[in-house]
């Protein structure tokens, strides 16, 4: 559908498909490959922290669907940061790396009251609850995941979104310390919302999955979840929340802009370039199952689209 003029073939080169960055390169680049040796060979391992602390009470949410959950392993090893690396096993090594204390996230823009929140304050900043969301990756590949936290809108009705602001722009953290130096993307990874959207009750913070603090490979110390949206919507490790009048970049379009458009509402009618998105592989299943209008979330979001072109508007 979407044919590539010469000029575009270069960025649209950059798919989770074509990029490879090999794990000795990732450690050469940040520096990682020394300190390994030096303590022979034994690799920085985010599981070795062991026992994540459990988050809770807990209230369980009317929005969870009954299937059965992605086991705990798949969706802590199984996982796409690009920060820490291109494959999938690459962030469950890499990710154990960052230090997700202190934080904090600014929330700012188009605001009354302008804020920046310390991570402990969000663990606290509403009552927790899980959410057990569909997700499904670009790629084809989806899961089940329990997350918890808890959602946006409460958090940006905190600052009193102004008249004028229109869209949310959510910026991640960068630290070419413990990051890939690669220009991968265009780092810090960025995406947006429409302001609706971001105030929509499915739309959540997650602070957690499987009722323990988020892994370091899922997004922490806080990410956002948008389980009827492809999941490269759902950024992680978050550091700024920007309320704008204009439609924010995002850092997927700006690398292939006929390949990743600003909604990017999951969709099984309209295919990416180079990927039918009409079926997709639940992780653990061999069988492939009919993907479904906005991840089976049309219900509750189809009408935040009404009278919207879903192909021009991909
Ligand atoms: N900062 C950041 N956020 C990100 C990504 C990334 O590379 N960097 N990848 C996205 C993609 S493509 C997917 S599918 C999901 C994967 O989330 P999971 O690893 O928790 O399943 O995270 C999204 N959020
Ligand atoms: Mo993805």
């Amino acid at each position: 559908m979407l044919i590539q003029r010469p000029s575009d073939i270069l960025p649209s080169e950059i798919t989770p498909h074509a990029l490879f960055e090999d794990r000795r390169r990732f450690l050469r680049d940040t520096g990682l490959l020394l300190a390994a040796g030096a303590i022979g060979g034994a690799l920085p391992r985010a599981e070795a922290a062991g026992a994540a602390a459990k988050l809770g009470p807990l209230a369980a949410s009317p929005f969870s669907t009954g299937e059965e959950k992605t086991g705990y392993k798949a969706v802590t090893t199984y996982n796409n940061f690009y920060e820490f690396g291109t494959d999938k096993g690459d962030p469950v090594e890499n990710a154990g790396r960052l230090a997700t204390r202190p934080w904090t996230v600014r929330v700012e823009g188009l605001a009354g009251k302008p804020r920046t929140f310390d991570i402990d304050e969000l663990l606290r900043f509403a009552p927790l609850e899980e959410r057990i969301y569909r997700m499904r990756c670009v790629e084809g590949w989806s899961m089940v995941i329990p997350w918890v936290g808890f959602p946006l809108a409460s958090l940006l009705k905190r600052v009193e979104p102004l008249g004028s602001a229109k869209y949310v722009e959510f910026v991640t953290h960068y630290d070419p310390q413990v990051m890939s130096r690669r220009q991968v993307l265009d780092w810090p990874y960025t995406e947006g919302l429409r302001l609706d959207e971001a105030l929509h009750p499915l739309t959540i913070l997650t602070v957690g999955l499987y009722g323990e603090v988020l892994p370091n490979q899922n997004g922490a110390p806080v990410r956002l979840v948008v389980p009827w949206k492809y999941g490269f919507k759902s950024v992680k490790s978050i550091v700024t929340i920007r309320l704008t009048e204009k439609q924010p970049a995002t850092a997927w379009n700006k690398a292939a802009r006929h390949e990743y458009g600003f909604y990017s509402n999951v969709n099984p009618q309209v295919d990416h370039p180079r990927w039918s998105q009409a079926t997709e592989r639940r992780i653990g299943e061999i069988r492939k199952r009919p993907t479904l209008m906005f991840n089976g979330y049309a219900e509750q979001v189809a009408s935040l689209y009404q009278g919207m072109d879903l192909r021009a508007n991909f």
